[in-house]
């Protein structure tokens, strides 16, 4: 089987978009340059002192940790040396960075990025990842404003993630499918291994951090005891299975079919998970691949966005699996009332 770069199906597929001028493709291209760097530095990262925190707090009030800076660093560094977006906004950023230089203040897309999603597994050796989305500006012309990344999720032009597992692997969609590439260490470059990934319609895994089940609203306590039912029609006992890197999460049930929850808790009543950085670019690769996500009542990518940082709720994976955690959601938020 001829072996395809991800550079190579990047251009061949630029013939899908008629009017485009390579610059989505370069856009890419720079995302899979910076993925290799920060690769790179995540597999040496127990050798060399990089691991631990830097002492400071991030604008979510967490501990940022000098891999997080490190990978922010990076993808800021080449997107902004590609010259193809006109302003970033990554989750370590209070505001967005405007790009003011010759080649892309003009530049017709922005693009928002958790640069390492998962940062409390980076010390313990279990997989991270990166996550990103493109929209194309709203603003005319001149560095990207704020409002350029107040769009709903729908509007995406781009999204997909790293992970940076047993090998990394670059999974994205432009609207037309999912595909998925494999780091090859030996010629440093991502190949197809994934092609036209289909999620599962229904699976046996459910992914949620149950040690926080008291402070979960009823319809998603509900849920967790279906999924622990027996019930051997519908392979019930579910295995429950949850990592805690959002991304390896939603990989895993990509592939072998699952459903992710972060729900609203009392502590946290919006939810944890930030709508721009990770929940709309995800969701727009889980329901390319056939899944689906939601809140659990509004579709993710349908959802208004009001803030950079905006919280949220998810229930995402197999169609079959978010529709039956809704419909818990849905006859407990009745009999609430
Ligand atoms: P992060 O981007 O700060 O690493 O947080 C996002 C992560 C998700 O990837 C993960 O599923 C979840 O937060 C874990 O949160 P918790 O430790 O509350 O279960
Ligand atoms: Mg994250």
């Amino acid at each position: 089987m001829r072996v395809q770069t991800l550079g190579q199906f990047i251009i061949e597929k630029q013939a899908d978009f008629p009017y485009a001028k390579g610059e989505l493709s370069r856009l890419l291209r720079d995302i899979g340059i910076a993925a290799k760097i920060v690769n790179r530095e995540v597999n040496k990262a127990g050798l060399v002192e990089i691991l631990g925190e830097t002492g400071e707090t991030n604008i979510q009030g967490e501990k940022v940790k000098k891999l997080d800076v490190f990978a922010n660093e990076q993808f800021i560094a080449a997107l902004k040396a590609g010259g193809e977006c006109c302003a970033i906004a990554s989750e370590e950023n209070e505001d967005i960075i405007p790009i003011d230089n010759e080649v892309s203040a003009n530049a017709r897309y922005v693009i928002a990025i958790d640069p390492l999603d998962g940062s409390s597994n980076i010390d313990v050796n279990v997989s991270v990842g990166t996550i990103f989305s493109i929209y194309r500006r709203t603003t005319l012309n001149g560095p990207g404003t704020i409002e350029d990344f107040l769009q709903r999720g729908t509007e995406q032009v781009a999204a997909g993630y790293v992970i940076y597992g047993s090998s990394a692997m670059l999974v994205y969609t432009t609207g037309k499918g999912v595909n998925g590439f494999t780091l090859d260490p030996s010629i440093g470059e991502f190949c197809l291994s994934h092609p036209e990934m289909k999620m599962p319609e229904t699976g046996v895994i459910y992914s949620i951090n149950e040690g926080n089940y008291l402070h979960f609203p009823e319809g998603v306590k509900k849920y967790i005891k279906y999924c622990q039912e027996e019930d051997l029609a519908t392979n019930r006992p579910y295995s429950s299975r949850y990592i805690g890197s959002g991304v390896a999460d939603i990989h895993r049930n990509l592939i072998v079919g699952g459903v992710y929850i972060y729900p609203t808790t009392t502590k946290s009543p919006k939810g944890k998970l930030r709508l721009l950085y990770e929940c709309n670019p995800l969701a727009f690769i889980v329901e390319q691949a056939g899944g689906k996500a939601t809140d659990g009542k509004t579709r993710i990518m349908d959802k208004e966005i009001k803030e950079l940082h905006q919280r949220t709720s998810l229930f995402i994976g197999c169609s079959d699996m978010v529709e039956k955690a809704m419909e818990f959601m849905h006859l407990y938020a009745e009999k609430a009332v």
